[in-house]
C-alpha cells in the first residue's frame, strides 16, 4: 500500500511542488466526470481533494469508485464534517480548525468520525486548518460559525501553526476559503513555512499559474485549486 504521506514529505525534502485540485462532490455529476478526469490526468496535478463545506455525504463512495477507475492519482477526502467519510478514497486530511474556538470543529466532528474512520483503511493525516480573512465571509467561517484569524497578522498564524505542529498535526494547511476574493499573503506563507517544519498546504483564491508558483516561491509545499479549475477545465493547458 502507498504511504502517502511519507510521499508528501519526500517531495518536500526533495522540494518537489505538490499540486492538489479540489473536487466538491456537490458540484460533481457521475457524467461529466469522464471529461473532468481526463483533463486532471493531463495537468500537472499530483493530488485529487474531495469534500466540501456543505456536502451531505451522499454518492461520495460511488464518485470516489469512479474516479479510482480513471485516474491513479491519489485521492484524499477533505471533509466538512464527519459524514463526508469514503473506504473508497486512499486517505483523509483528518482536519482539525485551529484558527477557530468552537470545540464542534477542533473534537466534535472527529469523535463523530471515529466508528466510520475505523472500518476503513484510509491513511488518515492528521491536518491543523487554518482559515484566513479574505474579503468576505467563507463557507468554512459561515458552517463553522469561527472567525478567520487576522490576515494582517502573520506572527500569530506563524504561531497558531507552530502550535498544530507541536499537538501533533503532520500537515498545516493555511485557507482563505473556496472562491476567496483574497489569497493567502505571500509573506505569510513565507513566515509559516520558516516556522514549522512539518509541509505547508496553501488555498483558497488562487486563480492563476503564477498565483501557484508565488505560493511555491513563498514556501507552499502543496498548492490547492478549487474554482479556477471548476470554472475553466482548461486552466492547466
Ligand atoms: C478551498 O483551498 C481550497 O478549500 C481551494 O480554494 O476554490 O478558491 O481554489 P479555491
Amino acid at each position: 500500500m502507498r504511504d502517502l504521506y511519507q510521499e508528501i514529505l519526500k517531495a518536500q525534502y526533495q522540494k518537489q511542488k505538490l499540486l492538489a485540485i479540489l473536487l466538491d462532490p456537490d458540484k460533481l455529476t457521475v457524467d461529466s466526470l469522464a471529461g473532468l478526469v481526463n483533463k486532471i490526468n493531463s495537468s500537472p496535478a499530483t493530488h485529487i481533494l474531495v469534500g466540501g463545506s456543505s456536502f451531505d455525504g451522499n454518492h461520495l463512495c460511488e464518485l470516489i469508485t469512479l474516479l479510482k477507475e480513471k485516474t491513479s492519482l491519489p485521492i484524499l477526502l477533505f471533509p466538512g464534517n464527519s459524514t463526508q467519510i469514503s473506504a473508497e478514497a486512499d486517505g483523509i486530511l483528518f482536519l482539525q480548525l485551529l484558527s477557530g474556538r468552537n470545540a464542534e470543529y477542533l473534537i466534535e466532528q472527529q469523535v463523530m468520525a471515529v466508528p466510520l474512520l475505523e472500518k476503513t483503511n484510509l491513511e488518515i493525516i492528521s491536518t491543523g486548518y487554518i482559515l484566513i480573512e479574505s474579503g468576505s465571509e467563507s463557507a468554512v467561517e459561515r458552517v463553522s460559525k469561527t472567525k478567520p484569524l487576522d490576515r494582517n497578522n502573520s506572527d500569530y498564524v506563524a504561531q497558531t501553526a507552530k502550535a498544530g505542529e507541536l499537538i501533533g498535526n503532520k500537515l498545516i494547511y493555511l485557507e482563505a476559503g473556496s472562491g476567496a476574493k483574497k489569497a493567502i499573503p505571500l509573506d505569510m506563507i513565507a513566515k509559516v513555512s520558516k516556522r514549522i517544519t512539518v509541509p505547508l498546504i496553501v488555498g483558497g483564491g488562487i486563480r492563476s499559474k503564477k498565483g501557484i508558483e508565488d505560493a511555491f516561491n513563498a514556501g507552499a509545499d502543496m498548492v490547492v485549486i478549487g474554482t479556477a479549475f471548476e470554472n475553466d477545465l482548461n486552466f492547466f493547458d
